[in-house]
């Protein structure tokens, strides 16, 4: 989804309510500058200053070198299954522009996690470090400085400035959300609210618990909170590439994990939407909002949910015209971020699409679907996984975190 930072947010709605504006006015985010801070662009990579996440060697060097193929022989991580590397088709045919052109990606085997991280395992997490999410911390007006104008930041009513999230809005205005065309991204932002109190230990607003959803996956985690989880545990989140290519499961240019089929034999195969989004879903599949991990059958690497449930955040910076100029051994995202639909709000690359995924809108469950969010932004449909490769392993055991991970069969 397009979705600005949680800060931004704040003061497009200060802007709304003291102008008796609609949220969705372009004019009103004039000047709006997202630059991310320093720690938003470094905390996730390796200290040599090449933008590589930890474990990902420099890629042109490494060409001539056999691609790491086999697990190594050492104690498998906990919930985690290994990716063989490989050579694989990265990108899609169809419409979308972002997904062109198909090219080679050679990835040396890494672990993921099976599953999405959950609410539960998140929880240990927070438990052990006292860590508080972007949700949970009140927005300070400095915070605001050099990103927006000093007016804006006089404009931003205290009473906006509390704890919260983007959730769905099942309120909004359906007459003037289109019918039989694409919504603009103005349009897209009436179906979205900033929920005060939402978080990840209330996923709906403050009144929802997660008692009875330890299994279901972590959501209302920005990027950075993700990445804070990563160093934790001792892993890191995935390059897109790896996403990709773990996602396909080892079948070669199918659009689903499963195959090309959406629903073989009328069968869903995945937590998403049923039914024209977002006025009516049908809920066919069982699940209205998140689903427990492992609802559906893993693809054939052993990964759960890689088609819908949460998207999931990876690494790289985003930029629509990457794969023209991507290197083919394993390739780690472009230095910076630019998104032509948004172009002054720096991206992350988010994957898999979500329980909001539908036919007619997003189709983000293929598996080479692209999408991006403000490392800075929280929402209720977009959590994580993390990945470990075998030169992380001595750190990883030495992590905190290391036993972090559901007890999966693998
Ligand atoms: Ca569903
Ligand atoms: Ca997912």
């Amino acid at each position: 989804m397009l979705l600005k930072k949680n800060l931004s947010w704040l003061v497009v709605g200060a802007a709304a309510v003291l102008c008796g504006c609609e949220a969705n006015d372009n004019s009103k985010r004039s000047g709006v500058s997202v630059a991310p801070s320093a720690g938003a662009i470094d905390s996730d990579s390796q200290a040599d200053g090449s933008g590589a996440p930890s474990g990902v060697v420099d890629n042109a060097a490494d060409e001539t070198k056999p691609l790491v193929v086999e697990e190594p022989k050492v104690e498998r991580p906990r919930g985690m299954v290994w990716i063989p590397g490989g050579t694989s088709k990265m990108g899609g045919d169809g419409n979308q522009p972002d997904e062109q052109p198909i090219h080679d990606v050679e990835l040396d085997g890494f672990w993921m996690d099976a599953t999405e991280v959950t609410v539960g395992e998140f929880k240990r997490f927070v438990d052990a470090t006292g860590y508080k999410t972007l949700a949970e911390r009140k927005p300070k007006r400095e915070e605001f400085a050099g990103q927006v104008s000093a007016e804006a930041i006089a404009a931003i009513k205290e009473e906006m400035l509390v704890p919260g999230s983007i959730c769905f809005n099942p309120k909004f205005d359906s007459a003037a959300f289109p019918k039989g065309r694409r919504p603009t991204p103005d349009e897209i932002y009436l179906v979205w609210k900033y929920e005060p109190g939402a978080n990840w230990q209330h996923p709906d607003g403050p009144s929802s618990s997660i008692e009875d959803r330890l299994d279901h996956p972590v959501t209302h985690v920005s990027w950075n909170d993700a990445v804070e989880y990563c160093k934790w545990a001792g892993r890191r989140l995935p390059t897109e590439a790896e996403w990709e290519y773990a996602g396909r499961g080892g079948l070669d240019s199918k659009i689903y994990p499963w195959g090309d089929t959406r629903e073989p034999n009328g069968r869903w195969m995945a937590n998403i939407w049923q039914g024209e989004w977002p006025f009516k879903n049908f809920v066919q599949d069982g699940h209205e909002k998140t689903s427990p991990v492992m609802s559906f059958d893993a693809n054939g690497f052993g990964l759960y949910d890689m088609s819908g449930n949460v998207w999931e955040w990876c690494h790289d910076w985003y930029q629509g015209e990457y794969y023209a100029s991507s290197p083919k051994r394993n390739p780690f995202g472009p230095a910076d971020s630019f998104d032509p639909i948004e172009p002054t709000i720096p991206k992350r690359v988010q994957r898999g699409g979500s329980f909001m995924c539908n036919a007619n809108y997003c189709t983000g469950y293929r598996v080479s679907a692209r999408m991006k969010g403000d490392p800075n932004t929280a929402t209720w449909h977009c959590g994580f996984r993390t990945v470990l490769t075998p030169s992380m392993y001595e750190s990883y055991k030495a992590a905190p975190g290391a036993a972090a991970g559901r007890g999966v069969k693998n």
